[in-house]
């Protein structure tokens, strides 16, 4: 008896343990590797990958191989970064508070998932990056060290960044896990461009005046009011509340930022008050407002990218820049401000700046154009989505091949781990010949549609 009773507990006490563990070790798995170096963030996938520019980075498949063909050398590394993730900017920060009290004024009750919204505190700042957006940004410069190691043990990044203070926060994260990977002394910010109406900044575009994002905001009311009338609904119906379509837009917002204010658990439980399906409509319904606002949908998009891409042939060509848009001439015209030899470059900006660069480069020019009434998943857009281009912490890497045999080098983009294809430069396996690929930039080089930036009164 005795015996059967101590195996007995022995066994509930085994299977207590057994039944333990996976849980634990769920936590702990999600605790300590939601974010990572080289994957980025990889928790959920299926919902944290459809946040558009709200999905914290990860790494985007490739279909072809990132790393450098075996008989090429990479001759020249830069980096177009967006700032880590933030709390809300300010505007969206003070709606998202009135929504959660006016839900807790009026609410009858809090079935199932709902429930933790009975006591959640929105205690949310604005503007400035998280502990996990800083997170992401020292990851992000030990993710540029480790793919090129061996060229930017030769020479240093030189950094330029725009002027606000998460901008600047994040360069100065990335620096600092540069240079805990590599080893190498703390470097530092090298020019700040300051950002406003009156400054030429390619890194934040503020002086085409005649350009509007409204076609932008058109496109996601259209496709908002298809997709979350149903999810309104649902909402309302369970709470007993009546919000808006808008509001429930900002309910879905809520599940990034809150993660990202408190990233160490798993996602937060404003995630899971939808479904899969509703995310992806969710991430098309940002990546609409990046497409028709400020990328390849804008007639004034692609203008206000010319500058940079115009700066980044001089500093692959090392000749001086030659633009008439939107670069700073006083800064580009000097070698301490704008070196042309670095060979190695990091620069630091903002979402709708770096769609409008890339829309200048013309990454996306074959996309179809976005419907405004159906999703229209990655497979369908050669690759664009917010989540895909411009999450917190987004990278395009340009980088320089120079490979056995050639006289010529190569020329390569690699927009978060994925390697573009550079159709318009003769790409073949994502590279094509630096002459090709300048040539390829006529847009940019003659300036865009600069002269329409013009408002005439
Ligand atoms: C993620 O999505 C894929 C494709 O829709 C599905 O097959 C898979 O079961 C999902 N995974 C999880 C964990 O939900
Ligand atoms: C809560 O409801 C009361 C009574 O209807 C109203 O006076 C108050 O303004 C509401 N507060 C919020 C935050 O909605
Ligand atoms: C150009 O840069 C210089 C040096 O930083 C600055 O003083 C000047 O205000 C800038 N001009 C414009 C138009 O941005
Ligand atoms: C929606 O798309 C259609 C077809 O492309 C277009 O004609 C229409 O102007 C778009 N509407 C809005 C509000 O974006
Ligand atoms: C819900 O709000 C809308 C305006 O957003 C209003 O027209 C409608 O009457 C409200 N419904 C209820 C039941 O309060
Ligand atoms: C700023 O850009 C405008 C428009 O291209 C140009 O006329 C002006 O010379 C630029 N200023 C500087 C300092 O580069
Ligand atoms: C170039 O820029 C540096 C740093 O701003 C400045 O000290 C120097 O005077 C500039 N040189 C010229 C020729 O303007
Ligand atoms: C992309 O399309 C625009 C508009 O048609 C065109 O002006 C530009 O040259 C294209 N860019 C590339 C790199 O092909
Ligand atoms: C997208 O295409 C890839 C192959 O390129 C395929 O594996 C994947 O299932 C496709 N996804 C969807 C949602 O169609
Ligand atoms: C490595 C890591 O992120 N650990 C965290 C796990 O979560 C606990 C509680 O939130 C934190 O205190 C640890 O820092």
């Amino acid at each position: 008896m005795a015996s059967r009773g101590t195996s007995s507990r022995c066994y509930a006490a085994l299977l207590c343990i057994l039944l333990t563990l996976p849980r634990v070790i769920t936590l702990h798995i999600s605790n300590k590797s939601c974010d990572s170096i080289d994957d980025g963030y990889r928790c959920s996938p299926n919902v944290s990958h459809f946040w558009g520019q709200y999905s914290l980075w990860f790494s985007v498949p490739s279909e072809v191989d990132r790393d450098a063909p075996k008989d090429c050398d990479v001759t020249f590394a830069s980096v177009l970064s967006r700032h880590g993730g933030r709390d809300p900017t300010l505007g969206k920060s003070i709606m998202y508070n009135a929504l959660i009290a006016s839900i807790q004024n009026t609410s009858t009750s809090y079935p199932g998932e709902f429930a933790f919204l009975k006591d959640y505190k929105y205690t949310l700042g604005a503007d400035q990056l998280t502990d996990a957006g800083r997170q992401e940004m020292v990851n992000s410069g030990a993710h540029f060290y480790r793919r090129y190691a061996k060229l930017v043990d030769k020479k240093k990044p030189f950094v330029r960044s725009a002027g606000q203070d998460r901008v600047i926060e994040s360069a100065n994260k990335w620096l600092q896990g540069f240079a805990e990977e590599s080893g190498q002394s703390t470097l530092s910010i090298d020019v700040t461009i300051a950002e406003g109406a009156d400054s030429n900044n390619t890194l934040s575009h503020e002086t085409c005046d005649a350009y509007s994002s409204k076609i932008g905001d058109e496109a996601q009311n259209t496709w908002m009011s298809k997709f979350i009338p149903p999810i309104r609904s649902r909402v309302n119906s369970k709470l007993g509340t009546n919000i808006t379509d808008v509001q429930t837009t900002y309910l879905m917002d809520m599940c990034s930022f809150d993660t990202l204010a408190s990233p160490t658990a798993s996602l937060s439980p404003f995630c899971g008050l939808f479904t899969e399906e509703e995310w992806h409509q969710y991430d098309y319904y940002q990546t609409l407002g990046k497409w028709y606002g400020y990328g390849t949908g804008n007639p004034l998009g692609a203008t206000q990218g010319a500058g940079w891409v115009n700066e980044l042939i001089a500093r692959l060509t090392e000749t001086p820049v030659q633009d008439s848009t939107n670069t700073n001439t006083t800064l580009d015209s000097n070698t301490t401000t704008f070196p042309l030899d670095s060979k190695v470059y990091a620069d630091f900006s903002h979402d709708n700046d770096m769609s409008r660069i890339f829309a200048a480069l013309g990454l996306y020019n074959t996309t179809k154009p976005l419907s405004n009434t159906t999703v229209q998943g990655t497979n369908e857009t050669d690759g664009y989505s917010a989540a895909w281009t411009v999450p917190f912490a987004a990278r395009m890497y340009v980088e320089k091949l120079k490979c056995s045999n050639e006289d010529e080098e190569y020329v390569r983009i690699i927009m978060n781990d994925r390697v573009m294809p550079l159709e318009f430069c003769n790409g073949h396996d994502g590279r094509c010949r630096l002459s090709h690929f300048v040539h390829s930039q006529l847009f940019s080089r003659s300036g865009g549609h600069w002269d329409q930036c013009a408002v005439h009164s």
